[in-house]
């Protein structure tokens, strides 16, 4: 399969990923978790102080966009967690492993 970082976000109106298939999936993004219930992502970035951290907001804001799929982003001085779920499923998609790979891929 297409590495995740090339492939690009599609339109999602069926059921979110099976648990085992979110746990696959992770393996090929390093540095990120599933929540408990299986239902979202999140990876948590260090920088050395606010411009780094908010430049880096800044990008994943044109990945969201150019994505049309958004994560949740809880933004401190020195750090920025993001998550995703794909809210048109109620769950995990595609969409938010493609999304992870394109940000960690600004960062690693
Ligand atoms: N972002 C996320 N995280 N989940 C979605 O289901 C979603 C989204 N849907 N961004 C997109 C926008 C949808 O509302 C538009 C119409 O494509």
């Amino acid at each position: 399969m297409t590495d995740l970082r090339h492939r690009h976000c599609q339109p999602q109106t069926g059921t979110a990923l099976e648990r085992a298939v979110a746990e696959r999936q992770l393996r090929e993004i390093p540095g990120w978790a599933l929540d408990d219930g299986g239902h979202s992502i999140q990876r948590t970035f260090a920088f050395p102080d606010y411009y780094a951290t908010i430049a880096f907001v800044n990008a994943i804001a044109w990945i969201a966009n150019r994505e049309d799929h958004h994560p949740d982003l809880e933004v401190g001085y020195n750090r920025c967690t993001v998550r995703f779920s794909t809210h048109s499923v109620g769950g995990l998609s595609d969409n938010d492993f493609i999304c992870a790979a394109q940000i960690s891929a600004l960062f690693d």
